[in-house]
């Protein structure tokens, strides 16, 4: 096996290794079937040439009260959430800007892989108006992690940390008036079936808090699907 191969399958393992660390959170892919699909926003100059440009808004919620499980919160009001929707649609070899809105606290990431931005046009997002490529480890309140099911066609690997909001501007009801914002752009690639969750350990049930909304889709996981224009 010459060098250049044994390095390739190196990085095939690794990625593999990535992946298989986010864990099992899509067992159960029913909870939400609305889906948001991605507004047009004219066309965009990007380093794959000129491409269609899409949008897709979302927010992050320290609790369920938010409307996207209905007015009381559905079956867990208290747990943190996504919305208004977590099931996306967006078109094939277009530019998709994502913005979400943060209103949750934090703490420490487990893995500060999950700090860092990963897959983005030019490897930074926006946050609160300033380009970076890594948010403080200590201060994580969700990631947004989008990647292939197995049977994807083509790769495709966004991950982008959502920084918390302090503790002292959540309020003990009702949400921050002052939320992060992040702003991120990324290509797509072949139409296929993908996912994004969370690597922030904001659930419950265990001691690595991956359970509850962590692992129920609706929540902290949904369906991103990627359809030809
Ligand atoms: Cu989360």
């Amino acid at each position: 096996m010459n060098r250049r191969l044994l390095a390739a399958l190196g990085t095939v393992i690794l990625g593999a290794a990535v992946i298989a660390g986010i864990g099992t959170y899509v067992a159960s892919a029913k909870n939400d079937s609305r889906v948001l699909i991605a507004t047009p926003a004219g066309t965009a100059n990007t380093p794959q040439g000129n491409l269609p440009h899409y949008t897709l808004d979302m927010s992050a919620y320290p609790d369920s009260m938010a409307g996207s499980h209905g007015k009381s919160g559905g079956p867990h009001p208290d747990w943190v959430t996504y919305g208004s929707y977590t099931n996306f649609q967006v078109p094939a070899h277009s530019l998709i800007t994502i913005t979400i809105r943060q209103y949750d606290s934090g703490s420490r990431i487990t893995n500060d892989f999950f700090a860092s931005v990963h897959g983005t046009v030019d490897g930074t997002a926006i946050i609160n108006g300033k380009a970076v490529t890594s948010v403080d480890p200590l201060a994580v309140g969700h990631t947004f992690t989008l990647h292939g099911l197995a049977d994807a066609k083509s790769e495709m690997f966004v991950s982008v940390p959502l920084p918390s909001v302090p503790d002292s501007l959540v309020p003990s009801s009702g949400y921050t008036k002052t939320p992060n914002t992040i702003t991120f752009s990324f290509i797509t690639g072949d139409a296929g079936k993908y996912v994004w969750n969370c690597e922030y350990p904001c659930g419950d049930g265990t001691v690595a808090r991956f359970g509850g909304p962590m692992s129920t889709q609706g929540y902290m996981s949904g369906n991103f699907t990627v359809v030809n224009a």
